[in-house]
C-alpha cells in the first residue's frame, strides 16, 4: 500500500494515523505541495481534485481521507472502527460529515491561514472553529468518544485538526472535555502524532 501524503496536511494525518492504528504497512509518498504536485497530470490521474491523501492499494486507488477511513475498515473487516448496524454506522457517519464540514471550514482553514498563507478571514474562521468545538464539547460531557462506546473512525476523522487547532490560532484550553478525549486517542495503540509546527499559540506539554 502506498498513502500520498504531507506531513502537514491534517487530511493525510487521519489517513496515515488510521492505517497505524490497524497496523497496516504503508508506504508514504510525500507529494511536494509547495512544488504543486498534487495538481500535476501524474497525480490528477490517481485524484482528479487534486488533492492530498491518496491511497493505493495494490493498484485500488482511494481518495479522499473520509473515504480512506471507511475503505481500510471495510477491508480490514475492522467492525468495531465501523459499525455495521444501522444505528452504529449512522452515528459514525454523523461525525464524518462534521471532520468534512465543520472542522474543514473552521479549525482546518484557521490552519490554513496560518500555517499555508491562505486568504480566509482569520477572525471568521476563527470564531467558526469555536462553533463546532462547543458543539463537540457538549457531545463529549457524557462520553468517551465521539460515536460509539469505543473509538471509531470518527474519532479518527476529527482528531488531527482538532489536536492542531492552536496553530491556526484557536485557543483550545477551555475545552476540557475535548483535550482529555484528544489524550485518549493519543494513548491508543499505535498512535501515530501529527507534526507540529511552531505556529500560533504555543501548545501545553
Ligand atoms: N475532502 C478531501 C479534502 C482534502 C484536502 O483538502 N487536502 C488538502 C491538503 S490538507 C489539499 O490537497 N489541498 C489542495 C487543494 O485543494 O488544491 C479529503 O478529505 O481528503
Amino acid at each position: 500500500m502506498k498513502l500520498y501524503y504531507h506531513p502537514l496536511s491534517g487530511h493525510a494525518h487521519r489517513a496515515r494515523l488510521f492505517l497505524s492504528l490497524l497496523g497496516q504497512q504503508a508506504e508514504l509518498v510525500e507529494v511536494d505541495l509547495a512544488a504543486r504536485a498534487h495538481k500535476a497530470p501524474d497525480f490528477l490521474k490517481l485524484n482528479p481534485f487534486g488533492q492530498l491523501p491518496v491511497l493505493d492499494d495494490d493498484g485500488t486507488i482511494i481518495a479522499d481521507s473520509n473515504a480512506i477511513l471507511v475503505y481500510l475498515a471495510k477491508k480490514t473487516g475492522a467492525k468495531d472502527w465501523l459499525p455495521e448496524d444501522p444505528q452504529g454506522a449512522a452515528a459514525v457517519q454523523r461525525w464524518l460529515s462534521v471532520a468534512a464540514g465543520e472542522i474543514a471550514y473552521g479549525p482546518c482553514a484557521a490552519r490554513l491561514v496560518t500555517i499555508f498563507g491562505a486568504r480566509f478571514d482569520a477572525d471568521e474562521v476563527i470564531a467558526r472553529a469555536h462553533v463546532i468545538l462547543q458543539r463537540i464539547e457538549a457531545a463529549l460531557e457524557s462520553r468517551q468518544w465521539i460515536a460509539a462506546d469505543h473509538p471509531t473512525i470518527a474519532d479518527v476523522a476529527l482528531y488531527s485538526y482538532i489536536a492542531r487547532a492552536p496553530e491556526g490560532n484557536v485557543d483550545r484550553s477551555a475545552y476540557t472535555n475535548i483535550n482529555a478525549w484528544l489524550k485518549r486517542v493519543e494513548a491508543l495503540p499505535g498512535f501515530v502524532a501529527f507534526q507540529k509546527t511552531a505556529i500560533g499559540i504555543p501548545e501545553a506539554a
